[in-house]
Formats: C-alpha cells, structure tokens, sequence
C-alpha cells in the first residue's frame, strides 16, 4: 500500500518494510540530522542545456545523494565500526532551478493555513524579504541576490579532508553544467561536554520534532516531540512514482554579532538589577534557555545539573511569562501550548507550524588550550548561524514562524489577553524597530522593566529549495546509473576514517 500521508498520524518505525521505498526515494537529513561536523554548502548556478543539467542532476543523484534509508544503514554501521564510510550529500532545487530546467514552479502548492504573506517557495526569498522584514539586497553577501541561486548541494562528513575532495570531485563534474556562485563552510562548534552550541555560547539543537519511534524520549507528559510525517513532507509534485516525497527547505546566512549581544546581556543584567550567579539569567530571559541550556521556565539560574537540555516542559505554570518573558526566542518559536490546548493536548494549528531545524554555525573562533573554540573572543561578524530548515509549507511555518511570530510585538500574550503590554520582538531573530519588550527582574514575579535587545544577527542572503525526491532527480537521466565511478571507490582511495 502507499503511504498516505494524510493517515499518518505520529512517529514511524523506518524498519517497517511498509516505510522502504519511500525511505529509498527520500533524500536523507529531512527526517533525521545528518549529524556531521563539517559541511560545504555549494551554491550553483546552471549554466548549461537542459538536457545537460537534467542528466547532471540524475547522475549526480545516483553517484553522490545519501538517501533516509542509506542514512539509517549508514548510522548503524557506523555505531558498530566507528568508521564513517562515505561523505554524506543532498541537493536542493530553487523555484528558479525548476524554471531553468522546464519545469513550472507554479506546481508546487504550499499549504495555506492561514500563511504568512508572501513567502511561498515559488517566489523566491529575495521577493520575500519585505515580508520577513530582511534587510536590503545591498546589503547581502555577494551572489544571493539576483535571483541567480537554481541549486545547493550540501556535502558533510566528519573527516574534512575527505569533505575537500570530495568537494573537488563534484565541482569537476560541473563543467558546462553550473558555475559556482557560492561556497559556505560550515563548522560545528562544540562546547567542554562536546555538545552543539551556537556562537552566542547557548546549547542547540535539543528541541526537534521527532519523527522515528526510537528517537522519542520516556518523559513526555509536558511536551511531547512526537511529530508525523505529514509536518515535514509533501509528495513530490513531478513524479508519478508511488511514495517520492520531498520537503520545503529554507536557507539563510545569519550573521551574529557576538560582542554586542554580550554587551547587550550585561547591560540588561545591570537594568534588572541582577548580580552574581543570577546575572546569566538577563541571557537566559532572551533565549529561554541558559547556555548550558537549562529552561528558564524551570529554574531561576543555571546550578541544576538535572535540568540541562530539559524539553519536558510547557509554560502552563508561567502564564504571565514572568520565569521565561513571551518574547523569550525559545517561547516564541514554540510556544508549547501557549496559542491554546484542546482536549488536553497542544493544539493541531501549532503543532503544524513545527519546523525541523538543520543549521549549523559557520565562521572561525580563536581555539583554546584544549582545542575547542574560546568563547572568550567576541567576534563583530564573519561568524554566525547557516541557519536551514524543511517543513510542509514555507508560508505555514517558516515564514509564519518569522514574520506572524518572531517580528510580531503582539505575539503572544496580548493576543490571547487583549489589554496587556505588548510582547516584544523576539531578541534573536526578530526583525523591527523598535522592540517594545519588558523583563521580570525578579524570576516569577509579574513586575517588568523594559528593555531593548534585538538587532544582533543580520540576515546575509538565503533562498528557499525544494528537496527533491530521489525518483524525481533519477527520472531526468537519459541512461542507467554510472556504476564505475561511484564516491565509494573515491573514498577507498582517501581516508575513511572518521575523527
Ligand atoms: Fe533558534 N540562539 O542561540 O539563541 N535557537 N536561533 N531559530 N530556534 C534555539 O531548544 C538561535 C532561528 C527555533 O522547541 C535555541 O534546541 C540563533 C531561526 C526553534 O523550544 C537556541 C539563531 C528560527 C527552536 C537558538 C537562531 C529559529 C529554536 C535553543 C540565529 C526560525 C526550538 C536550543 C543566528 C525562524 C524551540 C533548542 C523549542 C531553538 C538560537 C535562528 C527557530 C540557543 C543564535 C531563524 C523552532
């Protein structure tokens, strides 16, 4: 039977042979992380015939993209041997691409529900940007704008060496296919526990949607992560092949300004009065978590060891929002209930504006004695956050994340309960004047002080994709896959050893 994503209902068991060809026809990374510290995130531009491009795109796809069911089998080897075999790869199509290669973008329809306006994936991120409040086109890295963007081709591996040639490898097979417009490095950072932070010093990545059973965690009466497939796929619109999905990506180059935001948390410290140990608590009210990414909704510092990466947790015991402030990026991202419960269970609207992140930061730190980054050098910029994520429906969630949630000074408390002082703009990523946000001093106390901190990570360039099913991209190819210069007797040639 194919999969029917209107019947699915939660997190799925992918040995289910039920699950395998759509698992083989998706590409990997959309339903689980690739999980690699490096990556190269190859911006192209198709330069050639459609015929060449088309061919260009099946063989690529045959000799290069890790599909979910090779991911799964991948980690499993991976966890017996500790060798990483082969580097992991993805491509992403632009509306623009599509055009490029006679396709119509106009067959791509994205959910409306309500959507935010102006941010579907047919137009385009440049044509979104007064919509998400970016700044101006002038002011973007070179080569975003332009509408020039047709393709992004991530490479990720553990081991960057073996990134580089394999990074050389697939740059040699553009000649007269694509120019390369841009190449972005990304660098996992990492903190003492070798967790993934951010360059702002917080821990990330700990709330996701979840969509394999095993992934889902014992304690899950406060927030469940559980989330069912039809949040993050749709069918793939070209293809007539049963069960080829494949996902909405968004991409953007957020550049953090990491001396500021540091001045601004001491600042806010000191507006709120707050000293010693409790001065981590004005980053905290920011983020929502503190950097070592306890809940402030929890806790009113960052000593409870048992709290670290907590994600059982809402903010029905927080209705004022005076532990963790509504404008809080965590709160206003995912309000957990906030928008409102039914039958004791977080409302259907919100759990569909769930995206699933998969950025990674980019930019170099000095590094410390022990090797890991310091934090101690407080970069302006050339740092910060590839931000990435996929989802059902750009408008949907995304955009409606950014623009109906992020920018909006009445979300959220005030739409809910009309009459009271205006949220704020979210701190991180909130783009506006003016950021209109008060702040408890005292943890669970309803008095407020207002504060301005918003304005420290700048939006660089970004476009949005489309993950195309692996049947679609195998369908453009004139001929039977090449078998002979599969990456895998590349890799045996190179080092296949992961860190
Ligand atoms: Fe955010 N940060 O360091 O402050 N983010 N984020 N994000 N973010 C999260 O809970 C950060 C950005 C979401 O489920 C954490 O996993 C920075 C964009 C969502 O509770 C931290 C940037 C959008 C969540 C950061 C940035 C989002 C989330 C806590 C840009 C969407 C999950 C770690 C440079 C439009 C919330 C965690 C939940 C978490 C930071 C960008 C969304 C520390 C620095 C553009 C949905």
């Amino acid at each position: 039977m194919p999969i029917d994503l209107n019947t699915e209902t939660g997190p799925i068991d992918p040995d289910d042979p039920k699950y395998a060809l759509m698992l083989a026809n998706l590409q990997g990374n959309i339903l689980k992380s690739h999980g690699r510290d490096f990556t190269v995130n190859i911006f192209l531009s198709f330069t050639g015939t459609r015929k060449a491009i088309k061919n260009w795109l099946a063989d690529f796809t045959n000799r290069f993209v890790t599909s979910a069911f090779r991911q799964i089998h991948e980690t499993k080897e991976y966890k017996l041997t500790r060798v990483s075999g082969r580097a992991f790869a993805t491509i992403h199509i632009s509306a623009q691409g599509y055009r490029k290669i006679g396709f119509d973008p106009a067959q791509f329809v994205e959910d409306q529900n309500p959507p935010s306006p102006d941010t579907f994936f047919r137009d385009g991120m440049e044509r979104a940007r007064v919509a998400l409040g970016d700044p101006p086109t002038d002011t973007w890295d070179k080569n975003y704008a332009g509408r020039k963007i047709h393709a992004m081709i991530l490479l990720a591996d553990e081991d960057p060496k073996r990134l580089k040639d394999v990074q050389k490898r697939v740059e040699k097979t553009l000649d007269g296919v694509a120019t390369v417009l841009i190449r972005e490095d990304g660098v996992a950072l990492r903190d003492q526990s070798n967790k993934p932070i951010e360059h702002f010093g917080y821990r990330d990545g700990i709330s996701q949607p979840l969509f394999y059973k095993s992934e889902i965690p014992p304690d899950k009466d406060q927030w469940d992560p559980s989330a069912s497939l039809n949040i993050v796929l749709v069918k793939d619109p070209l293809t007539k092949e049963p069960d080829a999905f494949g996902s909405y990506f968004v991409f953007r180059k957020l550049e953090q300004n990491v001396k500021e935001f540091e001045a601004r948390e001491e600042a806010l410290a000191d507006a709120l009065g707050l000293t010693g140990n409790a001065r981590a608590r004005a980053g905290a009210l920011a983020v929502g978590r503190f950097e070592n990414g306890i809940p402030v909704t929890l806790a009113p510092d960052d000593t409870n060891a048992t709290l670290k990466d907590a994600n059982n947790f809402n903010y029905q015991s927080d209705k004022s929002g005076a532990k963790c402030p509504f404008q809080a990026h965590v709160r206003k991202t995912n309000p957990r209930g906030d928008t409102g419960f039914s039958g004791g269970k977080v409302a259907e609207e919100e759990l569909g504006r769930r995206i699933t992140r998969r950025g990674i930061t980019y930019g170099a730190r000095k590094l410390g004695k022990n090797g890991l980054p310091t934090l101690e050098d407080r970069p302006t910029k050339k740092v910060g956050l590839l931000f990435m994520c996929f989802q059902r429906s750009i408008p949907d969630q995304f955009g409606f994340m950014q623009v109906i949630w992020a920018n909006n000074k009445s979300f959220l408390n005030p739409i809910f309960n009309p009459g009271q002082a205006p949220t704020g703009l979210d701190p991180i990523i909130g783009q506006g004047t003016h950021s209109n946000q008060h702040w408890p001093p005292v943890w669970d106390n309803d008095a407020t002080k207002p504060f301005d901190f918003s304005g420290f990570v700048n939006m660089k360039g970004g476009e949005y994709f489309f993950a195309p099913s692996i049947a679609f991209l195998r369908s453009l190819g004139e001929e039977l896959p090449s078998v002979t210069q599969d990456q895998d007797e590349f890799a045996a040639e190179g080092t296949n050893k992961a860190p």
